[in-house]
């Protein structure tokens, strides 16, 4: 009996190299040592947050303009202007919402309260609002309408609440102003869901009481009550002003920033600051561009829409330059947004459609200088192979070998193509690397020539060049501040755009409504404000 053990022991001693084999057969071969995952590189610091990336990704936003403007025809209304004035027929928020879906833009912001201090919440600190109005006998509430058809439709939704108030009589005292501000902001962001966008702008009319915005208190505020919003200003703190209201971003532009710069108030000291970051910078703070459909902000009967094509050229010059696009298409004193201006922006995503949906590299060879782990041309599957560039999606990219002298793509597109936009975009969790890069094209005469050349690359880059027929190309990155990284490439014909009007360089000087003057407040000290309130 005390030998059965033993004997059993025995037997499977016997057996082990037979179940070592068996066990070997069943691990997968990617955990042996030799074929082992290689680890991603190190991001490059700053990164964007969770937040910033969501924005990013989003890449357009809608921007409502709608008050008594829009019955008055004003653009800074006086703030005097009676409430009875405020009475659309017809609202429908569903149709502001359904229109923003439609055609891409999944986030919207209204404006809350603009300069005249009149808001489109029933706001329990003022009666210059809704609630004095004939609409729905006062009790509408267009924040109400327009939280609920986005939160319906899947959009999110941001506020523009004015710093400037031309309305409320405490404007002018530091401290009894800012605890309004917050109350009215506390009031916007705890009552509507989730609130994604918080946009403040810094303008202010000449000659208008001085104080002081305690904006480090807001921010703080702000994300307190709504983690997931994104603070736009003059500097950030989570995206910052291009600079002009033309919808033109830098054509170097990164999201790689130092707010202490261009302070808020300081972005007229140097306005190409503003519009191109700093490869040096110490925070992710990207850049908007915001841009209205018609000329003026709120909607006027004199007025009309741009065309579909100044939008497509608007979408290279921001969104194809490493910016988000945030458009504003005010609603009519109906309550809805005008007919012409849907067509343009149905207009607008058909060309969007028609160049973007057919990117000709999709069926390409490819190959690359160097990859990461050292994957060969046609191990399609490896980590970080150059295939990863054809899918879409920021988490799937080419990466370089470290210590190259050289980082280059090749593109055989299997036959001869005409093209004349090239679509590049790179990883940004890992961080904003590429400062510039070309792209080569063989020609039939068998000499290789430079097609393009950028810096920046970032979320997203567009180039529009004259049109070029080949079958073989090179993109060659030049220079980058870390190993770079290619998460997409596509390669497109665009029969309507003339490339020359979208090469010509950025209006890097901020843009002022003749008329009005933007005077920003530039001091943000709480304790030297509340000493002047208290003398
Ligand atoms: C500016 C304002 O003065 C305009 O009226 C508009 O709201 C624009 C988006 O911001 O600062």
């Amino acid at each position: 009996m005390s030998m059965a053990p033993t004997a059993e022991h025995g037997s499977a001693d016997t057996n082990r190299p037979l179940l070592l084999l068996l066990l070997l057969l069943l691990i997968p071969s990617s955990s042996s040592s030799s074929s082992s995952s290689v680890a991603p590189p190190l991001p490059i610091l700053p990164l964007p947050n969770a937040f910033q990336l969501q924005w990013h990704l989003s890449q357009m936003s809608l921007f409502f303009h709608f008050g008594l403007n829009t019955f008055t025809g004003d653009e800074w209304g006086s703030g005097h202007v009676h409430p009875t004035l405020f009475n659309p027929t017809n609202l429908n928020a569903t149709q502001w919402i359904q229109l923003a879906k439609v055609n891409g833009f999944n986030r919207v912001i209204l404006t809350a309260k603009h300069h005249d201090g009149f808001c489109l919440w029933p706001s329990q600190y003022t009666n210059y609002s809704v609630r004095s109005s004939p609409w729905r006998h006062g009790t509408g509430d267009v924040l109400a309408d327009l939280a609920s058809a986005a939160t319906v439709a899947g959009v999110d939704l941001g506020i523009y609440l004015s710093p400037w108030d031309r309305h409320e009589h405490c404007y002018g005292d530091t401290l009894l102003y800012n605890q309004f501000y917050l109350a009215q902001m506390t009031e916007l962001l705890t009552r509507y869901g989730e609130i994604k966008d918080v946009f403040l702008d810094g303008a202010k009319g000449e000659g208008e009481k001085d104080m002081s915005y305690f904006f480090n208190t807001w921010f703080s505020l702000i994300h307190q009550l709504q983690p997931p919003a994104i603070i736009f200003s003059d500097a950030g703190p989570d995206t910052r002003w291009v600079g002009n209201e033309l919808g033109i971003g830098g054509s170097t532009s990164w999201s790689v920033y130092n707010s202490t710069v261009t302070p808020i108030g300081g972005i007229y000291n140097d306005p190409r600051y503003a519009a191109e970051g700093d490869p040096a910078g110490h925070e992710w703070v990207p850049a908007l561009c915001d841009v209205s459909i018609r000329p003026g902000w709120f909607w006027h009967p004199e007025e009309l829409p741009k065309s579909a094509m100044d939008l497509l050229e608007i979408y290279y010059k921001s969104v194809g330059r490493n910016c988000h696009l945030l458009l504003n298409v005010p609603p009519n004193p109906s309550g809805l947004i005008s007919p012409e201006d849907v067509q343009v922006l149905q207009e607008f995503t058909e060309l969007r459609t028609s160049i973007f949906s057919n990117n000709f590299i999709i069926n390409a060879l490819l190959d690359a200088s160097s990859t990461r782990g050292g994957g060969t041309s046609d191990d399609s599957d490896s980590q970080f192979s150059p295939y990863n560039v054809l899918k879409e999606g920021l988490y799937t990219y080419w990466a370089p070998e470290e210590y190259q002298s050289r980082w280059i793509l090749y593109i055989d597109l299997q036959e001869l193509v005409s093209f004349n936009v090239l679509q590049l975009q790179e990883p940004i969790q890992m961080g904003q690397r590429v400062s510039e890069f070309h792209l080569e094209a063989l020609h039939q005469d068998g000499v290789w020539k430079r097609v393009t050349n950028g810096t920046t690359i970032g979320y997203q880059r567009l180039l529009l060049f004259p049109k070029v027929k080949s079958q073989h190309l090179k993109l060659v990155i030049d220079k980058s501040r870390a190993d770079p990284l290619i998460s997409y490439l596509g390669i497109y014909m665009d029969p309507v755009t003339n490339w020359s009007s979208i090469d010509d360089d950025t209006v890097l000087t901020s843009h002022f409504n003749a008329s009005q003057v933007h005077h920003i407040i530039t001091h943000d000290n709480s304790h030297a404000a509340t000493a002047t309130a208290s003398m």
